[in-house]
């Protein structure tokens, strides 16, 4: 192992339920607050690089937690950058499997890791990784509402610096899917950036047809149409409709991201750094979109993907669903439609201790 990454000496893992302003509603469920785990590794340097990963579900928040510790502990001693680390515990889960929890906690350390590793640089994690610090594109993640809420949300929004939009859709009736869409361009101005995401809730057949429905409505992606699995299925509602398709949030690693691009799921790509690998796996993923000219957008982890979409050559846009702010010293401004990554050394995940004390108890 390298000489040059002292060897980790300890860890801070703490599961959090962090509140959301309001609760989120998708197609398929909706999501009342954010359960988090919030990850320090402390190095032998005294250097300590910290991440955030999302259980999504409070049933998963322990186990969560407790897994990443349980790994962590397991490096204790162990100097490798977090290339190596990666590759070390990729190589330690074999026989088990690198998805779901497991991959989640990894790709935690993994964020980590690279945290240290910009803290130590002196820089800004876009600029370790070979990326700029320009502004960033941005979307707001709004939930499923009604049209008139979601004209409130989204002037709300406007105020605050947004100038594109993804909503929730899958309404039980479609023509609700299309007056949203039009309530925000009402609000907003008639060529708003707007897309929509069904979170995987219908079929390929049910998928086209109301997709023939809002076919018109100039949405810059229908996102998740059909299962985040069924490539297939992707490719088919992709073929039916002008709407581009938009995938990959659920992409467990590269290689589901490309066997979604060898079926032609997707017009875009939109990895998830937790599920994708942490930053080590996100590299990877930039490089599979590079080569085959993908336009990439980011899923949730707004603080890190700022940097991830710097170093990202066909990078888009980004998704601005803040999870963690409350629990975070600042969170990236939005100015004009745009954010900056952080500019000082590491990420930008720098602990609230008081709020987190709050909610901890
Ligand atoms: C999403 C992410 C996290 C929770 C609910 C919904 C979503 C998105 O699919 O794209 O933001
Ligand atoms: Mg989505």
């Amino acid at each position: 192992m390298s000489e040059s990454h002292p060897a980790i000496s300890g860890c801070r893992v703490r599961p959090v339920l962090a509140p959301l302003a309001i609760p989120h509603k998708t197609a398929s469920g909706t999501l009342e607050a954010a359960p988090l785990v919030l990850i320090d590794i402390t190095a032998e340097d005294g250097v300590t690089g910290s991440a955030y990963i999302f259980a999504y579900t409070l049933v998963a928040l322990e186990p969560l937690s407790v897994l990443t510790r349980n790994i962590i502990d397991g490096l204790s001693g162990e100097a490798g950058g977090p290339a190596d680390i990666n590759a070390l515990l990729d190589a330690r889960f074999r026989l088990l499997g690198n998805q779901g929890l497991v991959a989640m906690a990894i790709a935690g350390i993994d964020m980590a890791l690279w945290d240290a590793a910009a803290k130590r640089a002196g820089r800004p994690l876009s600029l370790l990784i070979g990326g700029s610090s320009d502004p960033v594109r941005v979307y707001d993640s709004l939930g499923q509402m009604p049209p008139d809420e979601t004209a409130r949300e989204v002037e709300a929004s406007l105020e605050r610096g947004f100038r594109a939009f993804k909503v929730k859709a899958g309404h039980p009736d479609v023509g609700v899917d299309v007056a949203v869409v039009r309530a925000i361009r009402k609000v907003a101005g008639a060529d708003t950036w707007v897309a929509a995401d069904f979170n995987q809730a219908f079929s390929p057949g049910e998928a086209v047809r109301r997709m023939k429905v809002l076919d018109d409505e100039g949405l810059a992606w229908i996102e998740e149409p059909v299962h985040a699995t069924d490539h297939d299925g992707h490719a088919a509602v992709r073929a039916a409709i002008r709407t581009p398709v938009q995938t990959g949030e659920n992409w467990w690693g590269v290689a589901d991201m490309r066997k979604s691009v060898a079926a032609g799921a997707s017009d875009f790509a939109m990895p998830d750094v937790m599920k994708i690998g942490g930053v080590t796996g996100w590299q990877a993923a930039a490089g599979l979109a590079q080569e085959r000219s993908v336009p990439v957008a980011s899923h949730l982890f707004l603080e890190i993907s700022a940097h991830l979409l710097g170093a990202t050559p066909t990078a888009m846009i980004l998704e601005w669903f803040d999870v963690a702010g409350t629990l975070l010293t600042s969170t990236p401004a939005v100015k004009d439609g745009h954010t900056v990554p952080w500019s000082e050394p590491g990420i930008g995940v720098v602990w609230n201790e008081n709020a987190i004390s709050k909610l901890t108890g």
